[in-house]
């Protein structure tokens, strides 16, 4: 157990960020107050937003026209001669067979189906309807391989396979891990699952309570079940695991709880761990040595995962790896992001707080990191770098470079050398008060001192708040138009510091938080990006944030759910709503696309609120207490009103 105290000085920072002296003591955060929030806050009014960075918000779907983003960067961006992005060969579309959530490696959930495309989506009806026997979020992927359709419920998280050769997809079998009832007690925001995976007759996926399955994919019958996390400690697991040749990469959940994040690689054959890769303290944990070559000299150096910490703090430093991993089979480097540093309450841990909130590259055999690049150093915000990273390949000065895009929570579109980490365009997509630009000499994120939350202040009007200007909801990039299609938020927030010592599996927070809707006064967007450009070309203005993930195909149709349950195409080119569904309840699932044995096109997805943003319906909090659900109720208070509990899986197709 840490409990530690410091003084401004020890904490070596600036008084304006601590006051005259920063101090954290001991005191037990229950885990209802993660939960369902801290009793006695009374709401915070509504207050105006402060001077944004040149940014006009664009309301609803408009032309290009009236859009300013930062200057600095568009002329980054138009001054470096940059070309229209392009899938590396690797990334094959889905056609037929959806067998990831990301389709394919480099994560860009893009379908080459055309039977159902702009001309005659409106004409699209339900097929079948199947309930998840749950009422938690749904987050996860339905996906395809060969006549069965699988999907994978929150906990119990239970697998069923459909027979699309029957009519009405009749149930195959059904798969039931049973984790552990307690695990649901450590989950942080809802105890959702974000899918399962595939490969070589074998699906693949994780439970709650931290163990990686693998399941026949024919049968039902478990071939293996490793334990890779440990609830005790506050580790659940809740990512979709990303095949990478012949192994399962897997990272663990609990940044909210003083866990040491990581990821690892499974043998595909027989569950057996290859290696794993600590996101905290020394090199030998991390899998830094030899091979490690950071673009940035403040990422050089030894064993700055314990360095850049107040002595011990990195044991319960987070840095989980709890969403989206990528593979590029040619570098045979594997791809992911970590979370947030624990605790959120920053005062008490001065320094960068290695390796949190940025992108780590290994090498899939060994786990060796080859490079780190750090998203938010010192993180104040939970500006978890989890978020996707799409592989593609750019000309920059008419040079070819492998590329990775990645929509930052802190609000930043960042364009990386995935060969080496350096950052070679970073924009702002949403608006933002808490930093002032990315250093692309440095690398360096240059924060706004006057947005630093601080030990018993509420700083007010900090954008993005903490799920970011985007969370795990995965953009998908289209091969036909070239654009990136981002499910997004606008939310922004008021924080206090509070004091928080580390109990193990008990909420490590620190920090008091009320978040409200960005200008405009909308929670959510789905925006329609101009890689190449770095602007928006079209968005769209939704009243709660988009927590679904996003499906772009050949068709030049794209798929997104909103929160009130509506499923709903768009033209990928205009922006322009094509159809829309209302389903049971609200979407935070991903949409994928198939063909069915009957040579039709399909299109499913997972209807059911949830996660951290509906984690007000789907745990019952009250709307009274801004807090809850680490301050995300006071933004989505309304939210009761429209939507309420289910968990369905919805398929469509045109008749
Ligand atoms: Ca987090």
């Amino acid at each position: 157990m840490h409990c530690k105290t410091f003084t401004s000085q020890e904490l070596d920072l600036p008084s304006p960020v601590l006051g005259t002296k920063g101090s954290a003591s001991c005191g037990h955060k229950l885990l209802w107050r993660l939960a369902l929030g801290a009793p006695g806050h009374a709401q915070l009014g509504e207050t105006p937003m402060p001077n944004f960075r040149p940014y006009v918000f664009i309301l609803s779907i408009v032309p290009l026209l009236a859009f300013h983003p930062a200057p600095s960067f568009s002329q980054t961006l138009a001054q470096q001669n940059v070309s229209r992005p392009k899938v590396p060969a690797f990334a094959t579309a889905g056609g037929n067979e959806w067998q990831m959530p990301g389709a394919n490696t480099a994560l860009t959930r893009f379908s080459s189906l055309t039977d159902i495309n702009a001309q005659n989506v409106a004409k699209l009806q339900p097929a079948f309807t199947f309930s998840m026997g749950t009422d938690r979020g749904q987050e996860a992927a339905p996906i395809v391989i060969g006549n069965t359709l699988y999907a994978l419920g929150p906990y119990p998280n239970v697998l069923y396979a459909l027979d699309l050769s029957k009519p009405g997809a009749p149930l195959k079998w059904k798969y039931e891990p049973r984790p552990l009832a307690a695990s649901q007690g450590v989950a942080c925001c809802d105890v959702v699952n974000r899918g399962p995976s595939f490969a070589n007759g074998r699906i693949f996926f994780n439970t709650l309570d931290g163990h990686t399955i693998a399941v026949d994919a024919n049968t039902g019958k478990e071939i293996w079940r490793t334990k890779m996390g440990n609830i005790n400690i506050g580790e659940t697991m809740t990512m979709a695991p990303l095949i990478a040749k012949d192994k399962v990469i897997v990272g663990n959940s609990g940044g909210e709880m003083g866990v040491r994040g990581w990821a690892a690689a499974l043998d595909q054959g027989s569950g057996k761990v290859l290696w794993k890769a600590y996101s905290t303290g020394p090199d030998k944990d991390v899998l830094i040595g030899q091979g490690y070559n950071a673009h940035y000299p403040q990422l050089q150096g030894k064993d700055l995962g314990v360095t850049t910490w107040p002595p011990g703090m990195w044991e319960q430093g987070g840095g989980t790896v709890w969403a989206w991993v990528s593979y590029d089979p040619e570098l045979n480097l594997v791809y992911y992001g970590t979370s947030n540093p624990g605790p959120w309450n920053s005062s008490m841990r001065p320094g960068d707080n290695l390796w949190t909130a940025g992108i780590f590259a290994r090498d899939a055999d060994t786990g060796q990191a080859r490079w780190f690049y750090q998203m938010s150093p010192h993180d104040v915000s939970d500006y978890d770098a989890v978020n996707e990273c799409i592989l593609l390949d750019m000309d920059w000065n008419g040079k070819n470079r492998k590329v990775m895009v990645h929509p930052n929570r802190n609000g930043y579109m960042y364009i990386l050398d995935r060969t080496n980490g350096e950052v070679l365009s970073a924009t702002p997509f949403v608006p933002i008060t808490s930093s002032q630009t990315v250093d692309l000499m440095s690398g360096r994120l240059i924060y706004n001192a006057d947005k630093r939350p601080s030990l018993g202040k509420t700083v007010t009007d900090v954008c993005p708040a903490p799920p970011g200007g985007k969370d795990w909801q995965p953009s998908s990039f289209s091969e036909t138009t070239g654009l990136l299609y981002m499910p997004h938020n606008n939310l922004c927030m008021d924080i206090k510091e509070t004091d928080v010592g580390y109990i193990a599996a008990t909420p490590y927070v620190g920090a008091d938080v009320h978040m409200k809707a960005g200008p405009g006064g909308h929670r959510g967007e789905f925006t329609a990006w101009d890689i190449q450009a770095g602007k928006p070309v079209w968005k769209i203005k939704e009243s709660f944030p988009v927590w679904s993930g996003a499906l772009a195909t050949a068709g030049d149709v794209v798929f997104y759910g909103t929160m009130e349950g509506w499923f709903k195409a768009v033209d990928a080119k205009s922006g322009k709503l094509l159809w829309q569904y209302k389903t049971g309840s609200g979407i935070i699932g991903q949409p994928t696309t198939w063909r069915g044995p009957d040579g039709k096109q399909y299109v499913s997805i997972l209807s059911g609120v949830g996660g951290w943003a509906g984690a007000i319906v789907a745990g019952g909090l009250d709307p009274q207490d801004g807090t809850g659900a680490l301050g995300f109720v006071n933004a989505v208070k309304d939210l009761p009103q429209h939507t309420t509990k289910g968990g369905s899986l919805y398929v469509f197709s045109i008749p």
